[in-house]
């Protein structure tokens, strides 16, 4: 008998088949939803570790939930970040602009206007109190759930409709997705549709701008069905090693279109959770508490700066509507879901703590939320000027080929040639 390797000799015995586990979410459509699983302290409560601290100091927030606004509307504890009411403001009205501008926008999807759409409703505070606690030159790689940020560094409405028309006044000319935007001159890295690429990007960014001795930081945004992509971990992996300025959010949100959070991990253990495998520094966040993701964003910005290393920051969160224009969110989930989230809804909650202060009222918010369907209104009109999908006002047809090579390689001046012939055949009315 030829040799074989060693066998360990150990019996097989009479052991249980093995089972396979696929997680399964709570509820599903028509069900009634018990939220009582959920952990969720009081306002307040959580310790705030030194910016500078070791990471494990962070540890055990990556299991805790940040939250500064209590049940009565007060800012509570060591992580109320202290804003003056001027600023409060300025978020509330950013966060209730972002949520007109979704609404209009996903009308106009379903008016034909564009092919495509995605809100951020339910978790506009994430991207907008972000966006304050930043500085307006720090890097952004987000996902195409942060358009709150854009709009809080004052990036033009107008532009985000052409490039949501795909018009001939789009800046990208037609060549992404609806709503993929790409910001240079606002920090706003291109968006991708290849999930989790920003990640590993930001984190790259981040070590240049140390190795150039710039003060600049890199911030990164993924959802957490995303952040079960490999490039997560490439980043998370470069981020520790290289110790890099960058403060890596994961957007915990409970669905990645029909699959739930269960289907990252979420049944073992939170996502900031992974922050200790790392080494690096965590916090978990209630992401519709505006005042927490300042706070949250604020202390990794700073800590970043200060060369003290990478931040992983979960906020905790609810999808309150479809994932796009393209989804119907009843085929496969509970209704109930949205309603009962309990953390509330962050645009009440912040307006509730204005209020609260004595520095808003109901009768200014109802204003306030005229002028600004208004001012969306406004620039739908005029981006319309410049088309709407499917009227011909799109950048020329030729411009597909154009911008990769310096000069036409003779095989794409070939196809360029023949699709633009093929189209005046078929489409003779139109002139490009
Ligand atoms: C690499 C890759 N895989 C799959 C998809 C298809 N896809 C687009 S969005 C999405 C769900 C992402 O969910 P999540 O990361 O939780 O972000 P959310 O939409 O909840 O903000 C999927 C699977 C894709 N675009 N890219
Ligand atoms: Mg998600």
């Amino acid at each position: 008998m030829a040799e074989g390797p060693a066998r360990s000799g150990k019996p097989r015995g009479n052991l249980p088949p093995l089972e396979f586990y696929v997680p399964e979410p709570r509820y599903r459509p028509g069900d009634v939803v018990d939220y009582s699983h959920l952990e969720i302290p009081e306002a307040g409560a959580a310790r705030r570790p030194d910016e500078a601290c070791d990471a494990k100091e962070t540890w055990p927030l990556t299991t805790d939930l940040i939250r500064v606004l209590d049940e009565n509307d007060q800012a509570v504890g060591p992580w109320d970040p202290k804003l003056d009411p001027e600023t409060l403001r300025g978020m509330l009205r950013t966060m209730a602009l972002t949520r007109a501008f979704d609404d209009r926008m996903y009308r106009g999807q379903r008016q034909g206007k564009t092919s495509f759409y995605m809100k951020s409703t339910g978790e506009e505070a994430i991207s907008v109190a972000c966006a304050f606690a930043l500085a307006d030159d720090d890097m952004v790689f987000p996902s195409y759930r942060q358009q709150g940020i854009l709009i809080s560094r004052g990036y033009p409405l107008v532009e985000m409709i052409n490039q949501i028309y795909s018009n001939r006044a789009d800046r990208l000319k037609g060549r992404q997705l609806p709503i993929m935007y790409s910001a240079k001159d606002y920090g706003f890295f291109t968006i991708s549709g290849n999930l989790a690429t920003q990640f590993p990007q930001a984190v790259g960014w981040s070590m240049a701008s140390a190795i150039k001795g710039d003060t600049r930081i890199a911030t990164s945004f993924i959802g957490e069905g995303s952040s079960a992509e490999g490039d997560f971990h490439a980043a998370m992996t470069f981020a520790a090693v290289y110790n890099a300025p960058v403060v890596l959010n994961i957007v915990n949100n409970q669905w990645a279109i029909s699959s739930f959070s269960g289907f990252a991990g979420s049944e073992r253990t939170t996502f900031a959770a992974r922050a200790n495998g790392y080494g690096i520094a965590g916090l978990r966040v209630d992401g519709n508490d505006a005042l927490a993701v300042y706070a949250a964003m604020d202390w990794a910005a700073n800590r970043a700066r200060a060369n003290k290393g990478p931040t992983l920051i979960e906020h905790f969160t609810y999808r309150a509507e479809g994932h796009s224009t393209s989804d119907d969110p009843s085929a496969y989930r509970s209704a109930r879901e949205a309603e009962d989230w309990p953390l509330g809804d962050p645009v009440m909650r912040l307006k509730n703590h204005l209020i609260a202060l004595g520095e808003w009222s109901d009768e200014q918010h109802a204003e306030m939320d005229k002028a600004l369907a208004e001012e969306v209104r406004a620039a739908t009109k005029d981006a319309e000027k410049n088309g709407i999908l499917g009227h011909g006002l799109h950048h020329p047809f030729h411009t597909m080929f154009e911008d990769v090579f310096e000069e036409l390689p003779w095989n794409l001046r070939e196809q360029a040639d023949q699709a633009i012939s093929e189209r005046r055949t078929k489409f003779p009315e139109w002139k490009e």
